[in-house]
């Protein structure tokens, strides 16, 4: 009896665990961007003051739970030193969120370049990739079009894995729940996925 209740207990209330990356340059708004979501996604979360968050240096953590999925995020810095930390976390993570900053041009072609090194890596083969084009309520911000050019020749890395790029805006909130809700989406469906054939030993 107590092994079927706690059983019960375990299917109705048990969260499966997601970790998801969030990547991008310094600036891009990666920060805020976890605190819109934890705002959004947590009944009782008291978020804070966006216009306040400064740039991350190290490490921001956030939990939020979408139906039965727990998504664990890891916002890492994104100074030029501290990409090379970036590796570290990949081959714990089941998704990835990378943030540009869409009113920098100027810093758009060191955005792909952190871009393609990561996507290069191995151990993100298939992991789904979440694009946000942020700080879209900036006029004449660069489009999601026009970041889709500006990182067309990245395609062939990217290859069949799940890809999407969201406009958005962090501070404001919008395009937060499209993004959220389509890596819940990816990140369940992956998990049951029969496992690739060079993960069998
Ligand atoms: P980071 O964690 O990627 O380093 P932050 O970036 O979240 O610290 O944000 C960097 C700056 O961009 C912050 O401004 C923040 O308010 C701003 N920002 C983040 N998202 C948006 C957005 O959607 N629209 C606009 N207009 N600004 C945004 P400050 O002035 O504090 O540096």
């Amino acid at each position: 009896m107590y092994t079927l209740l706690s059983g019960l207990y375990k299917y109705m209330f048990q969260k499966d665990e997601y970790c998801v990356l969030i990547l991008g340059l310094d600036n891009a708004g990666k920060t805020t961007f976890l605190e819109q979501t934890k705002t959004k996604f947590s009944k009782n979360y008291k978020g804070m003051n966006l216009s306040k968050i400064t740039t991350t240096v190290g490490l921001n953590i956030g939990t939020i739970d979408v139906g039965k999925a727990r998504l664990m995020f890891w916002d890492l810095g994104g100074q030029e030193e501290l990409q090379s930390l970036w590796d570290k976390y990949y081959a714990e993570s089941h998704g990835v969120i990378y943030v540009i900053d869409s009113t920098d041009e100027e810093r758009l072609s060191e955005s792909k370049e952190a871009f393609e090194k990561m996507i290069s890596s191995e151990a993100l083969e298939g992991v789904p990739l979440l694009v946000l084009a942020n700080k879209q309520d900036v006029p004449n911000c660069l489009s999601v079009p026009d970041i889709k050019t500006a990182f067309s020749d990245c395609a062939p890395k990217i290859g069949k894995r799940d890809c999407l790029v969201q406009p958005c805006t962090a501070l404001t909130g919008d395009g937060v729940n499209e993004g959220i809700e389509w890596m819940v989406k990816c990140v369940v469906r992956n998990i049951h996925r029969p496992p690739r054939q060079k993960d069998i030993t």
